[in-house]
């Protein structure tokens, strides 16, 4: 599918606000690519497809999961809007016929992160963040100039972020954003 047969779709499976981040999170992508001499187009797929699983309802998010042999953890089913991720993975493959693999592994990585991101993980990771609808995380105007100076302290700086808010929040923290965490953390500035 080209992209723009994707956004048309996309317009369609998405509330307003969520399309407007995803457009974001697409030419953010695409940016951060440019910097860092990555291929654009491939960046721009992965940013505009990222969130495609994100606004189906919870019990049907499970319900696909299942469905999908999707093994779907503790933390998962307390917070399945969790399962975005890897469900959009899925979704990207099945309904918007996207084979490369790096695509598809930086979408299902987006949320939690991962400990050893390739350079697209990143992108997406950060784009995701940084996008210009973003505006209510902390130390946003740091992050996004980290963002364009060295990916892997980007990443600290996020996840350690995350983190604060989770904990702050209550929120129920995935084994994996803690380990992909502990794998950024010595960069951290
Ligand atoms: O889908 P988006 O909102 O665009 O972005 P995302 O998929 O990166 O999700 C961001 C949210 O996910 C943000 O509020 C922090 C939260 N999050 C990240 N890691 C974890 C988490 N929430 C919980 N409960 N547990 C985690 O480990
Ligand atoms: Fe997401
Ligand atoms: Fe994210
Ligand atoms: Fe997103």
């Amino acid at each position: 599918m080209e992209l723009i047969e994707i956004r048309k779709k996309l317009k369609k499976v998405q509330d307003k606000d969520r399309y407007e981040h995803t457009k974001g999170v697409m030419y953010t992508a695409g940016c951060l690519a440019m910097a860092y001499g990555y291929d654009m187009q491939k960046a721009m797929l992965a940013g505009l497809l990222h969130d495609c699983a994100k606004c189906i309802p919870n019990d049907e998010k499970l319900r696909l999961c299942e469905e999908n042999d999707i093994l779907i953890s503790s933390v998962e089913r307390e917070n399945p809007f969790l399962l975005h991720a890897k469900l959009g993975a899925l979704l990207a493959k099945t309904e918007y016929d996207v084979t490369d693999p790096l695509i598809l592994h930086a979408i299902k990585v987006h949320t939690t992160g991962e400990p050893d991101m390739n350079i697209l993980d990143k992108i997406i990771y950060i784009a995701d963040y940084i996008e210009p609808n973003r505006n209510k995380a902390a130390n946003l105007d740091r992050v996004r100039e980290l963002a364009f100076h060295d990916l892997d302290v980007c990443m600290a700086e996020i996840l350690h972020d995350t983190l604060v808010y989770l904990k702050k929040r209550g929120g129920n923290i995935d084994p994996t954003t803690q380990m992909t965490y502990e794998f950024y953390k010595h960069y951290k500035e």
